[in-house]
């Protein structure tokens, strides 16, 4: 089922797969997701395991990219990673620890950001496709602020101490509640050009009012790039916010419908920038995070309102970074598709 001639491919695998998947040498990583963690034997192939319920009854489910080798594992400090000629995966997972009265998740983010800049520019990765951020608590406060914008402080500080712009062209991105655990990060990388997209229907993150936090977050609504003349597409977690304002308050079915909408503008943009591309709705892998799992059905029935079934998704419980909402999507395309997990 999976096409290994493809330059990037995304898998969803029962985590008992992994082991004996013919073609182990293609896998870049990835991450595992079931309640409790369990952490998956592959060998060195970095695996995030992240404490997350799955809403379809599986018990553990791992989403693995995968790229024609050579390819050579590495680690260097927290990190573990696996590259090759075009494409880098690595993943970390940081106890919460701060060496002052700053908050820990704060000093955290920055240490993980560090790190992972610092490994991009030994390794020659100029580009981030996208970031994934998980650790628990997100909605809680401490040290008088959201852990959710202490976060954004760390990963920004990160940003600036490496030089990297914070508005404009920065990566793609995501960020959600764990049930427990530190704060994993996994990042793909590449040598290629990544345009960050921009949702004419929303404001840009980075340059969200001080209302969210002191620092904005710094991701873009999504990233566009080429590779082996394919033109791919990594949408940000994506939710029912318009300018800058949550949408539908109580109503996961209206959010749903709102973070549909947004992807599609997205999805627009980007057809708009890549003409031959041709991203469409129903050829994307979702990710969906739905906080109660009782609204499952709803986000369902409203996701099959817009999109032609079969639908490739992943439904995963978790706590978004906003109070109010109560669903946010993620979406990736123009890569090959093998869903093993029969979802
Ligand atoms: C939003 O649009 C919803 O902080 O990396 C979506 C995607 C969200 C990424 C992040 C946050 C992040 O603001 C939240």
């Amino acid at each position: 089922m999976i096409a290994l001639d493809a330059l990037l491919g995304l898998s969803l695998l029962p985590a008992s797969a992994l082991a004996c998947l013919p073609g182990q040498e293609d896998l870049l990583g990835g991450a595992c997701f079931s309640h409790p963690a369990t952490g998956t034997a592959a060998g060195d192939l970095p695996l995030l395991a992240v404490d997350m319920p799955l809403l379809n009854g599986e018990a553990a489910l791992c989403e693995v990219w995968h790229s024609p080798g050579p390819m050579q594992s590495g680690r260097q400090g927290a990190i573990r990673y696996r590259e090759n000629d075009n494409l880098l995966f690595g993943c970390l997972s940081l106890a919460e620890t701060s060496p002052d009265a700053r908050p820990p998740l704060q000093l955290s983010a920055e240490a993980a950001y560090q790190s992972i800049f610092e490994l991009l520019e030994a390794r020659g990765f100029g580009a981030v496709l996208r970031f994934w951020n998980y650790f628990p608590a997100i909605n809680q406060e401490s040290h008088q602020i959201e852990r959710y914008r202490q976060f954004n402080i760390g990963r920004q500080d990160a940003f600036l101490a490496h030089g990297r712009t914070v508005i404009g062209n920065v990566p793609a991105a995501c960020a959600l509640g764990t049930a427990s655990g530190g704060l994993h990060v996994a990042f793909l990388a590449t040598r290629a050009d990544v345009i960050g997209i921009e949702n004419p229907r929303q404001l840009a993150a980075y340059h969200y009012p001080s209302q969210y936090g002191p620092r904005s977050p710094t991701f873009s609504r999504a990233g566009l790039v080429r590779l082996g003349g394919q033109a791919m597409l990594f949408i940000s977690g994506t939710a029912s916010i318009v300018g800058h304002q949550t949408l539908h308050g109580g109503d996961v079915a209206a959010q749903t419908r709102e973070c549909l909408h947004n992807i599609a503008a997205i999805v627009g943009e980007a057809n708009r920038l890549a003409p031959d591309a041709g991203f469409h709705l129903d050829r994307l892998a979702y990710k969906v995070y739905v906080r109660h799992p009782a609204d499952l059905a709803a986000v369902r029935a409203a996701m099959a309102e817009i999109i032609a079934a079969p639908l490739t998704a992943v439904f995963l419980q978790a706590d978004v970074c906003r109070a109010d909402l109560l669903v946010e999507i993620e979406a990736s395309g123009g890569h090959a598709i093998a869903d093993g997990a029969g979802a």
